[in-house]
């Protein structure tokens, strides 16, 4: 396959009519990042920052054509995956991941909106746990996401790295969890767990409440960092410092929970 000038990485997610989060947060933080972005929608929302007002999934078949079409032609380094509604789903994209050999699979599991709008099925759980975050590179919960996905109550970095030991024992060797919902500390700490030690990297917590998409542009800069060749703690840093900064402009974009600014590069 001929070689690309910058790596080539695939999203597989939905699709954010306001584009703060989901395919849009992703392409924005491949291209600021130096990565280029491929994708593979997996449903369509009707959102803005207030609201997820509908939401409608694309076919399976679409869904494994577009993968399969990627594939055919692009040479991808690393590949993320958003929002994915359905078990169904889910399952097809591990039932591609293992046909394909994915090795640099990032898995994020959405499951609800800033806004509060649900974005998983909660039937899609246990296909996360037996088919998915088994053959995963990494996985980047954030806390509810962690406790929804042991059934577990998460409340101190305590519980969030017996959590990160349960789900290590799913099978997945990387495990980031990010620490933005814990309003208890004054410091945002994130923790990735990896090669069974722990690492924490604390910044300051932003007030902002435009943090619409701040999941996903966390799994997208470290997919792009993977795909750069960084190593698992640089890129766990990296990715954490993109946030951080596009958290800190605001672009003051509708009324409810704004995007952050993923050129903020651009602006300084
Ligand atoms: O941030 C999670 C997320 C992922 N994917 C889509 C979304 C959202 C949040 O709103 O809309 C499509």
């Amino acid at each position: 396959m001929k070689k690309s000038k910058i790596p080539i990485v695939l999203t597989i997610a939905g699709s954010d009519s306001g584009s703060g989060a989901g395919i849009q947060a992703d392409l924005k933080t491949f291209s600021s990042l130096g990565v280029y972005g491929t994708t593979a929608i997996t449903v369509v929302t009707s959102q803005n920052t207030k609201r997820v007002r509908d939401v409608s999934a694309l076919d399976l078949s679409m869904i494994s054509s577009q993968i399969d079409c990627l594939v055919e032609d692009f040479d991808l380094r690393a590949i993320k995956t958003g929002m994915l509604f359905t078990p169904d789903i889910v399952k097809i994209v591990s039932d591609k991941a293992k046909e394909y050999k994915w090795e640099k699979l990032i898995v994020d599991p959405v499951m609800v909106a800033s806004s509060g709008d649900t974005l998983l099925q909660s039937e899609a759980i246990d296909e996360y746990k037996n088919s998915l975050i088994p053959i995963s590179f990494a996985v980047t919960p954030n806390i509810p996401e962690l406790a929804t996905l042991l059934n577990e109550k998460i409340i101190t970095i305590n519980d969030i790295k017996n959590g990160c030991v349960k789900i290590r024992k799913l099978g997945v060797k990387n495990i980031i969890v990010k620490g933005g919902h814990d309003n208890n500390n004054k410091d945002s700490i994130d923790i990735l767990y990896s090669d069974d030690t722990f690492y924490e990297y604390s910044l300051p917590r932003l007030k902002s409440k435009n943090n619409h998409g701040t999941g996903c542009t966390f799994a997208a800069a470290f997919t792009a960092n993977i795909a750069l060749g960084e190593n698992i703690k640089q890129s766990f840093i990296n990715s954490k410092d993109y946030v951080w900064n596009a958290m800190s402009n605001d672009l003051l974009i509708g009324n409810g929970n704004g995007p952050v600014d993923h050129f903020y590069k651009l602006r300084k």
